[in-house]
């Protein structure tokens, strides 16, 4: 449960006082403060801050693993959102979620059925793009922002694997497609890396750390493909990120991402 620290108020407040007279003021409610407005009988009124702290834990929903019970399973979009709380150092309490069998309270709050989705002040919120924006704007450090001039570099190589690992037609170009993506991100890589912007990991990593280890696993496993030596930069930036803490504290097992793309193969 979060607690909420209130600080700094220059006289003494019970919590009954607190509740009859603190009025939110959603002008002033955003990162992770709220500020409320105390009104007093002769008119006059003052303003308090109540912050979340950010050793209080957020709450999210993520999918629960399809072969071992109570662990994390293979989602990459959930993935995405915990290396964001793992990098900038933020408690996380995590909520697994049986895709296969939504829990009532997950369908309410969110209608869609799709995690992640993480707790913001009393808000439940989804979608990992925007999650990580809001992560960003609350917590600003460490700063995580990738510049926009960078934010799409990679971003075509998901879905050429995704073509690629429904591909059933060797000849239909899905493989070259991906191979071309990766090769101008090689590119890229040579001349900006050794991260999407330069020296420092950013937004951008993490987003498509987790979709090139599941590139990585599915197409090992269903296609016995690997990224070619003649890649080197995407080999060692994909080294580089799946060692990094952050990832092994959120990874999924081999076993979830392969049960994870079974469906796509068949
Ligand atoms: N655009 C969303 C995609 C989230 C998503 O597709 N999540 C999948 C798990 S990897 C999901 O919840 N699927 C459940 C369903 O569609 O019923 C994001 O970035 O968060």
């Amino acid at each position: 449960m979060s607690t909420v620290k209130i600080t700094p108020v220059a006289y003494s407040l019970s919590s009954s006082t607190l509740k009859r007279q603190l009025i939110p003021n959603p002008q002033f409610h955003r990162r992770n403060r709220t500020i409320f407005t105390q009104h007093f009988k002769n008119g006059t009124q003052r303003n308090l801050t109540v912050s979340m702290s950010s050793s209080d834990p957020l709450q999210i929903c993520v999918k629960e693993s399809v072969t071992t019970p109570n662990k994390l399973g293979d989602c990459p979009f959930c993935q995405r959102v915990l290396l964001t709380l793992e990098e900038k150092h933020l408690p996380y309490d995590m909520k697994l979620v049986d895709l296969s069998n939504k829990p009532e309270w997950f369908t309410n709050i969110n209608p869609d059925g799709k995690v992640p989705v993480v707790k913001f002040d009393e808000n439940w919120v989804a979608d990992s793009d925007i999650i990580a924006k809001s992560l960003e704007e609350r917590y600003p450090n460490p700063p995580l922002a990738t510049p926009d001039e960078k934010s799409s570099v990679g971003s075509k190589i998901f879905p050429a694997f995704v073509g690629f690992i429904k591909s059933k037609d060797p000849s239909d170009g899905k493989e070259q497609g991906l191979l071309n993506e990766l090769s101008s991100f090689n590119d890229y890589l040579k001349e900006n890396g050794p991260f999407i912007n330069g020296e420092k990991i950013s937004a951008a990593d993490l987003a498509l750390g987790p979709k090139l280890y599941h590139m990585e696993i599915a197409l090992g496993h269903y296609k016995n493909w690997s990224v070619p030596e003649s890649l080197p930069y995407v080999k060692s930036y994909m080294k580089n990120i799946f060692s990094r803490d952050s990832f092994v504290k959120t990874i999924a097992s081999t076993e979830d991402v392969i049960a994870g793309w079974a469906k796509h193969t068949s």
